[in-house]
């Protein structure tokens, strides 16, 4: 890696590829370049920029009027850049018709041609196109040069056409879960931005297939709640113009209550006719400033946020009245399912969290106006390493939703421990629904279409902040990468995404295949040190770092273990809190039975005594000890992989990286030793092996 903050966008150095560079790349036409679309002109602004990043020389670029038979442009040797119509007319190829946002990228002889279906399709062939000439020629042996090294014969499309990056930035300059530094979009309660940061941040999203981004905390609060006025729309437009060459629609998070909080109206009741006036007029001069607004992101009736509940109604009398003000200019109201009793009484065992969003949301499948799109999070508690999948996937017949993932590290690390996330996310791609055929996640991940159960994409907590190279420790930007690059592509494995995203920061040989076994093993290390089996929340209250294992035992959040002398965990099976009903009756049998409930969801679903003889042989007590030990012992490890690195990184990267493995080796320490010793004292039965327990 020469530079962190250039993330997988680095600089190469004009001798490692000029060889194998096509001599006859440095000429670009663009067919239809008369054309004023911002996004096409980004597209050829990237490859001329991406080429003068990779082999150190600016192309010319020549204009080629479009819809016609050009022989002269024909007979010039180069790359061709323009939309699939009007390449297939010039190169006259039976080039079928793509899906929007769709590229192909084709060596003709000694020509290359990039084409799109549209100018977001080009603008992303461009991006895929310098990603490969970097991964080609950084790795020859592997299998992703397809002829000789710089030959092309690819076509790609998104895999859905919602690709989100949300932000929970709050509008004092803070960023709720943030672990990388203050806020890029704002600072003292106003919006306040570097502009050519915002318009790097811009390009790195959009490289990997971005194309949605709310830059406002869900939690509007103070200040934020004015975004949607004309004292702050002229700034959230300006940010917004700076994404849109990009293809990244901008989306702005409301407040609920905005009707009495703006407007000074007594109700924010949605069926008021007073209350829907004004969401119609208030949207009307949002879009008046912005009329490209992808639309509204709101989380209601959640966690203290104002929501329809306030008033009787339900969540499709909310959402839809928000819809309808949106409608008429294209705009969509996303929706968060986070929905529970957030004042829960924990001797109250009636209730369980889990349950909440289905119970919530699926008796009103069909009830949504269509651009009303639901966004429920993966999995039903929040964010917890060994979540299930949450049973509402596969489920929905006539509501349009997204997935929520979280590459920010709330639960699992805060960027301080390593945890490379499409390792998570390979497993929910993986989950099977069983509702019918293709019904694994990552094969319903596509286009809407009523009466299927069609997620139509992903929305992600991003990771970022005003931290030099983006994301605190530099390793995690692998985790904003990997998210973009699983979503166009939920076939992908971690292990590709891994390899590519080092292929791209650190260059071909060892030290990327060191960096890159070092993330593959740090999620299934992490999840071995944290809270045992999917039992969830023993985090530090608040913070979310560090163990403390009765934190959460109390409180009003719903999120108990119930751990006592002889068992763990909450039974969530018909013959508990009946969570697992709400699945597929062959994933509820899955779940109920836990010699086939995946072990890392084991004590999600079930209450278990600790002498409980688990799938290898051992007790539930001796594997808690046994993945303890492990986890510490093998941050241990993996920190003694980095440090063979000293010689071959930037020292600052090296040390800056070296230093978070440090703090994470003593966070698995405290995990190790609290939990062991917390189980060896509940249990009374020690450690089959005899290592040390803190009694
Ligand atoms: C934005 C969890 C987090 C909160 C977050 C909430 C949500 O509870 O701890 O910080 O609030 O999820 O997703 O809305």
């Amino acid at each position: 890696m020469l530079r962190e903050y250039d993330c997988w966008l680095q600089n190469r150095k004009k001798n490692t590829f000029y060889d194998s560079l096509n001599p006859e790349f440095n000429a670009v036409y663009v067919i239809g370049m008369e054309s004023s679309d911002l996004i096409f002109n980004q597209a050829v602004e990237e490859l001329r920029t991406g080429l003068l990043r990779l082999f150190g020389f600016s192309p010319a670029i020549y204009p080629v009027k479009s819809g016609g038979n050009d022989k002269k442009a024909e007979e010039k040797k180069g790359i061709f850049l323009g939309t699939r119509e009007n390449l297939k007319n010039l190169f006259n190829l039976p080039m079928e018709k793509m899906a929007p946002s769709s590229f192909m990228i084709k060596s003709i002889d000694k020509n290359l041609i990039i084409t799109g279906e549209d100018a977001e399709g080009i603008l992303y062939g461009v991006f895929r196109f310098l990603f490969l000439v970097v991964l080609k020629t950084e790795n020859k042996s592997r299998d992703l040069s397809q002829g000789s090294s710089l030959e092309f014969d690819i076509r790609e499309e998104p895999s859905s056409p919602i690709r989100m990056i949300n932000h929970w930035d709050n509008i004092n300059g803070t960023i709720e879960r943030g672990y990388a530094g203050s806020s890029i979009f704002f600072k003292d309660d106003k919006i306040v931005y570097e502009k050519e940061r915002v318009k790097d941040y811009a390009r790195l999203l959009s490289s990997i297939g971005i194309n949605a981004l709310s830059f406002n905390n869900v939690n509007v609060r103070g200040a934020a709640r004015m975004l949607i006025t004309e004292e702050m729309l002229p700034d959230a437009a300006a940010i917004a113009a700076i994404f849109r060459p990009f293809g990244i629609k901008l989306f702005i998070s409301v407040n609920f209550n905005s009707p009495i909080i703006i407007g000074k109206l007594p109700v924010s009741d949605p069926l008021d006719p007073g209350v829907i006036e004004w969401w119609k007029n208030q949207t009307d001069l949002v879009y008046s400033y912005i009329p490209d607004l992808g639309g509204f992101l709101i989380k209601a009736d959640s966690e203290g946020q104002p929501g329809p509940f306030q008033y009787g109604r339900n969540h499709a009398d909310g959402a839809n009245t928000l819809a309808r003000a949106l409608k008429p200019h294209g705009g969509l109201i996303i929706w968060r399912c986070f929905v529970y009793n957030a004042a829960q009484d924990w001797r109250d065992r009636t209730q369980d969290r889990p349950k909440a969003a289905y119970d919530n949301f699926l008796p009103l499948d069909g009830s949504f106006d269509d651009n009303v799109i639901l966004q429920p999070k993966y999995g039903t508690l929040d964010f917890q390493v060994g979540e299930p999948v949450a049973p509402m996937f596969g489920a929905f017949k006539k509501t349009r939703h997204i997935m929520e993932l979280q590459i920010t590290q709330e639960y699992t690390g805060h960027q301080i421990d390593l945890c490379f996330l499409p390792t998570l996310w390979e497993g929910i791609m993986d989950f099977n629904t069983d509702r019918g055929p293709n019904s694994r996640i990552r094969e319903l991940v596509g286009n809407y279409r009523e009466g299927s159960s069609f997620i139509e994409g992903f929305a992600a907590v991003v990771n970022i902040g005003l931290d030099n190279n983006w994301t605190g420790h530099t390793l995690a930007q692998a985790n904003l990468y990997g998210y973009g690059r699983m979503i166009w592509d939920p076939s992908l494995k971690a292990s590709d995404i891994a390899r590519e995203w080092c292929l791209l920061s650190f260059g071909s040989g060892k030290t990327s295949e060191i960096i890159s076994a070092i993330l593959l093993k740090s999620y299934r290390t992490y999840e071995k040190y944290i809270a045992p089996f999917g039992v969830g929340f023993m985090v530090t209250p608040g913070s979310h770092y560090g163990p403390n294992i009765e934190g959460y035992e109390y409180s009003r959040w719903g999120t108990y273990h119930r751990a006592d002398t002889k068992a763990i965990g909450v039974d969530r099976t018909s013959s508990g809190t009946g969570y697992t009903d709400q699945y597929s009756p062959s994933v509820a049998a899955m779940f109920a039975n836990p010699s086939s409930c995946p072990d890392e969801n084991l004590l999600f679903i079930h209450r278990l005594p600790y002498d409980f003889i688990m799938k290898n042989g051992e007790s539930l007590l001796q594997n808690i000890y046994n993945t303890h030990f492990e986890g510490y012992d093998e941050v241990f490890a993996l920190m003694g992989e980095w440090k063979k690195l000293k010689d071959s990184l930037e020292e600052e990267v090296y040390n800056s990286v070296l230093s978070r493995f440090e703090r994470q080796l003593s966070n698995a320490r405290e995990w190790r030793d609290q939990i062991n010793t917390y189980f060896f004292r509940r249990s009374g039965i020690g450690d089959k092996k005899g290592r040390q327990i803190y009694g």
